[in-house]
């Protein structure tokens, strides 16, 4: 494990070594305010080179999931600031994950009871969690209403003021969630976007929303500072594209001149399977990664999905940056020291994944 443990520069972030905490939805942040818990949790896990935060909402329409937090209020800021501050204090370095969940919504989580938005009025075929009567429950995504072509600016503000709330509450950087099925990609993929205008249709339409939220937050904040995650054929959320190595392919070119700190690139069925694909033949992400480096893209490059230490090691060989660990990561708060060492794991207790307390959250063991 010699790799992994070089140190790299990814844009303006200077990392300890290849290791990344990878975006983890816990469902601890009753009312969308991180915690003390939260605080604990992320400390713990600061011998990451980078830690990528769970998915955060941007806005409450942006809220898809009971428990998820928010970056869009004062006290939100001021509750991350202290989360930032123990991961600096402890030598970490953390990125928060900004995220709209577009249709993967419910009623019952939106302002006013209101339908989520959507590049088209098309439910998904997924479930989302509300706590109903204290218990988490799994429920049927609510129909979504399309969004007219005057309310995506409002949408692009969303994710710009929330770029600066992230500046503002102490962190490194920010990741743009445009993967999974969310409203970044639901707009990129053509099963969940049949708009006739000039945001779907084409390639060059579909991903003109994407390519604006990454201009307002980069104006924002930085390229060097901003980082992307793509899931080019994952089917979670209920989407799907004919042609993804086209359509990613595209994405990654427009992408290149931005110079942003690095490009999260899920490699299959995101916590599933890395072989899977879509559009009929196994998705080349060599060439995708050709094309950005092609087209002048410097960032670091970051791949993810069901990585062990042998094949996080094997995928810097071959030309990765950055690898993140998910599942291990929360079963291992010092996973680093764990992958170099050669320690054995704790296994990851999926029944405390989403919701609860400290239990299965902060108190995994570490190495003395
Ligand atoms: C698991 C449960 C809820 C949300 C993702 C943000 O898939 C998520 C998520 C994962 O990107």
């Amino acid at each position: 494990m010699t790799h992994l443990f070089e140190p790299v520069q990814a844009g303006e972030l200077q990392l300890a070594s290849r290791i990344v905490m990878a975006p983890l939805t816990r469902n601890r942040a009753p009312d969308a305010l991180p915690t003390a818990l939260m605080a604990t949790y992320y400390t713990q896990r600061a011998s990451a080179g980078l830690i990528v935060t769970e998915a955060t909402a941007i806005s409450h329409q942006g809220q898809g999931y009971a428990d998820v937090p928010g970056i869009w209020s004062d006290a939100q800021v001021a509750a991350w600031k202290r989360i930032t501050n123990a991961v600096h204090g402890a030598g970490g370095k953390i990125v928060v994950q900004l995220w709209h969940v577009g249709r993967v919504s419910h009623v019952d989580l939106q302002p006013g009871g209101q339908a989520p938005v959507a590049p088209s009025a098309i439910a998904a075929k997924t479930k989302t969690v509300l706590i109903q009567n204290g218990v988490p429950t799994f429920v049927e995504t609510s129909v979504p209403r399309a969004l007219r072509v005057d309310e995506l600016p409002g949408i692009v503000a969303d994710y710009r003021h929330a770029a600066r709330c992230a500046i503002a509450a102490g962190f490194d950087g920010v990741e743009l969630h445009a993967a999974n099925g969310y409203l970044i990609d639901q707009f990129l993929r053509s099963s969940s976007n049949r708009r006739d205008d000039s945001y779907g249709g084409p390639i060059e339409h579909r991903a003109r929303l994407l390519l604006e939220v990454v201009q307002a937050i980069t104006q924002e904040i930085g390229g060097g500072r901003t980082g992307i995650r793509l899931s080019p054929v994952t089917p979670a959320n209920d989407v799907s594209d004919p042609d993804p190595q086209q359509l990613f392919g595209y994405v990654v070119s427009q992408l290149a001149p931005l110079r942003l700190a690095y490009l999260h690139v899920i490699e299959g069925s995101t916590g599933a399977a890395r072989d899977y694909t879509q559009g009929g033949k196994p998705f080349d992400y060599p060439a995708l990664q050709d094309t950005y480096r092609g087209a002048g893209g410097t960032g670091a490059w970051m791949v993810n999905n069901g990585y062990d230490g042998a094949l996080a090691e094997h995928s810097i060989i071959e030309g990765a940056d950055l690898v993140a660990f998910g599942k291990l990561f929360i079963a291992n708060p010092d996973l680093p020291r764990r992958l170099r060492d050669g320690t054995p794991l704790n296994t990851p207790d999926r029944s405390t994944f989403y919701g609860g307390g400290s239990k299965g959250y902060t108190d995994y063991p570490a190495l003395a």
